[in-house]
C-alpha cells in the first residue's frame, strides 16, 4: 500500500494527464459544402480545408452536390457523430428548420457560412459569416447605370444562380433595386443557369435564339462561371462578348480576370470565398462559449477589364 503522500501524488498526476488529454483533443467540425459547381466553390473548399488543418481542427467534410436533401443527411450524421460544431453553407435558403432543431436539441452549435438560411427562430444558429449579396447586386447595377449614361437604352439578359439560394435571390434583388424606375434599362430575359458554366452556356444559347425582335445589349450573370459559359455561346452565335453584348458578373475568380484580359468580360464584382481562417476562428470561440457577432461580413471590391492585367497576378482564387 503506497503512503498517503504517494497516493496523493499519483492521483494528482493521473488527473493532470486526463486534463492535458482533454486540452489536446482536437475540436471536431462537421462541414457540409454546397458542391463543386464553380471556381468560387473550389476556392472556398480549399480555404476551409487548409484553414482547418492550420487551426488543428479535425474536419469532417461532406459534399452535397447542390442538393438540399444531401445536406440534411450530412447534418444528421454530424449530430449522430457528436461533433463539437457544425458549419454549413445552405444550398437554398429555406427548409433547414427541422434539422437545425435537432442540432440544437443535441447542443451542437451551428455556424452558417457563405450562404444565409431563413429560420423562424434565430437561436437555431450561432452566427453567419458571408458576403453581402444584395450589395453585390447593387454594385453590378451601378456599373450598368454608368454604361447607360446619356439616356442610352439597354436590353438586359439575366442568368440567375440556383433557384431559392441566398446569392440568387439577393443578387437579383440588389440589381433590380438600383435599376428600378429606369424605363430604358429592362430585363428582357431571366432564367437560372444554376451557377455552372455548362448551364450558363445552354441558357444563353436559348436566350439568343428567342425571336422577338429584341436584341440583348447586356448580360448580368450571378456568377463568373455562368458568364464564362455564356461567352462561349455568344461567340458561337457569331457575336463579340464584351462588345456586342456587354457582360457583368460576380465572384472575381481567376477565370473572370482572364476573360477580362481577353476583352470578353467587362466587369466582375468581387465575392471573397477565402472564408476558412475566419470560420475556424469563429468555431473555436463558439465552442469555448465566447460571445460572437450574429453576422460577420467580408470586404469586397469591383474590378473592370482595364484593371485585369495588373490585378491578375495578385488574385488568390
Ligand atoms: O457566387 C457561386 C457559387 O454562394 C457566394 O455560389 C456563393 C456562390 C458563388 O456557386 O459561384
Amino acid at each position: 500500500m503506497p503512503s498517503p503522500v504517494l497516493r496523493r501524488a499519483l492521483l494528482l498526476s493521473t488527473l493532470a494527464l486526463a486534463c492535458s488529454a482533454q486540452a489536446s483533443k482536437p475540436l471536431v467540425m462537421g462541414f457540409s459544402q454546397v458542391g463543386a459547381e464553380s471556381e468560387w466553390r473550389s476556392a472556398n473548399t480549399a480555404s476551409v480545408k487548409s484553414a482547418a488543418q492550420a487551426a488543428g481542427i479535425q474536419l469532417k467534410f461532406a459534399d452535397a452536390q447542390q442538393k438540399q436533401e444531401n445536406q440534411v443527411k450530412a447534418i444528421r450524421s454530424f449530430i449522430a457523430q457528436k461533433v463539437d460544431v457544425i458549419a454549413f453553407s445552405p444550398v437554398v435558403e429555406s427548409g433547414f428548420e427541422t434539422v437545425l432543431r435537432e442540432a440544437k436539441a443535441a447542443k451542437i452549435p451551428v455556424i452558417l457560412t457563405d450562404r444565409a438560411g431563413k429560420v423562424s427562430d434565430p437561436s437555431l444558429y450561432v452566427t453567419f459569416i458571408g458576403s453581402d449579396f444584395v450589395e453585390e447586386g447593387r454594385k453590378a447595377a451601378r456599373w450598368v447605370l454608368e454604361q447607360a449614361k446619356g439616356g442610352k437604352a439597354l436590353n438586359i439578359a439575366e442568368l440567375q444562380g440556383t433557384v431559392g439560394s441566398a446569392p440568387a435571390i439577393d443578387r437579383k434583388k440588389g440589381f433590380e433595386e438600383v435599376l428600378k424606375g429606369n424605363a430604358k434599362l429592362q430585363i428582357i430575359r431571366s432564367q437560372s443557369g444554376e451557377f455552372t458554366r455548362a448551364k450558363g452556356k445552354e441558357v444563353m444559347e436559348a436566350f439568343l435564339k428567342v425571336k422577338d425582335g429584341k436584341k440583348i445589349d447586356l448580360l448580368y450573370a450571378h456568377n463568373d462561371d455562368m458568364a464564362i459559359g455564356a461567352i462561349q455561346a455568344i461567340e458561337e452565335a457569331g457575336l463579340k462578348p464584351g462588345k456586342d453584348i456587354l457582360i457583368v458578373s460576380i465572384d472575381g475568380v481567376r477565370g473572370a480576370f482572364e476573360a477580362m484580359k481577353a476583352g470578353k468580360l467587362n466587369v466582375t464584382v468581387e465575392c471573397n470565398p477565402l472564408l476558412g481562417p475566419q470560420l475556424m476562428q469563429l468555431a473555436k470561440e463558439v465552442v469555448a462559449g465566447k460571445a460572437v457577432p450574429k453576422r460577420v461580413t467580408v470586404e469586397e471590391g469591383v474590378f473592370t477589364a482595364d484593371q485585369a492585367a495588373k490585378e491578375l497576378p495578385n488574385r488568390k482564387y
